[in-house]
């Protein structure tokens, strides 16, 4: 069975000033090309400027943790959204494609901390992928970017901060030597 994703949540609002990147498989660039469509109408609605968002293409599902990895590393991205399409009726190693690619965009989140979601539509057959891609079954790549503008929202509220003093901790004891008191 086809699943959803989940509507009954609020649509993420982006704070301004949080900057966002898409990376962008073209294996299957007719079906991922409207991932991109999905991921960029989802960050507009949000109210994401133009300036504020940057688009990135790679050669297939498998390089897009690599190049996730990059854009993370400059700290410039509040979230990364990856978008993808892996048909498994074009290739014997659809399992090694489609599952590299979510164990890696799932480590670039992990290890940077810099939220990374997966718009990767993996289907039996490219009608399957098709209606995942704006047909019956959503836009993976627009549920991906609601994604992002959640997890960017959520990592910006629990950001580390100081590490708070317990409540009941005495002020800390002046340096240096006790002075007496003076009789
Ligand atoms: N890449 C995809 O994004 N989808 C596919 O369905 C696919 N198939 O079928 O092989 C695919 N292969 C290319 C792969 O992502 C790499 O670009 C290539 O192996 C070079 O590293």
């Amino acid at each position: 069975m086809a699943g959803r994703a989940p509507s009954s949540h609020r649509r993420a609002r982006s704070r301004p000033g949080l900057r966002f990147a898409v990376v962008a498989g073209r294996f299957n660039e007719s079906i991922t090309k409207r991932l991109l469509d999905g991921a960029l109408h989802a960050l507009d609605a949000a109210g994401v400027a133009e300036k504020d968002l940057e688009v990135h293409w790679v050669p297939g599902a498998f390089e897009l943790p690599q190049a996730a990895l990059h854009l993370a590393r400059t700290r410039r991205f509040a979230a990364i959204i990856c978008v993808g399409c892996v048909i498994r009726g074009q290739t014997p190693h659809f399992d090694f494609v489609a599952g590299e690619a979510a164990a890696g965009i799932q480590r670039v989140g992990l290890d940077t901390g810099v939220p990374t979601t997966f718009g990767v539509v993996t289907a039996l057959t490219e009608a399957q992928a098709w209606e995942r891609a704006g047909g019956d079954v959503g836009n993976r790549g627009q549920e991906a970017a609601d994604a992002a503008l959640e997890m960017a929202e959520f990592a910006q509220r629990h950001a580390p901060t100081a590490r708070p003093r317990p409540i009941d901790a005495r002020p800390p004891r002046p340096r240096g030597p006790a002075k007496r008191a003076r009789r």
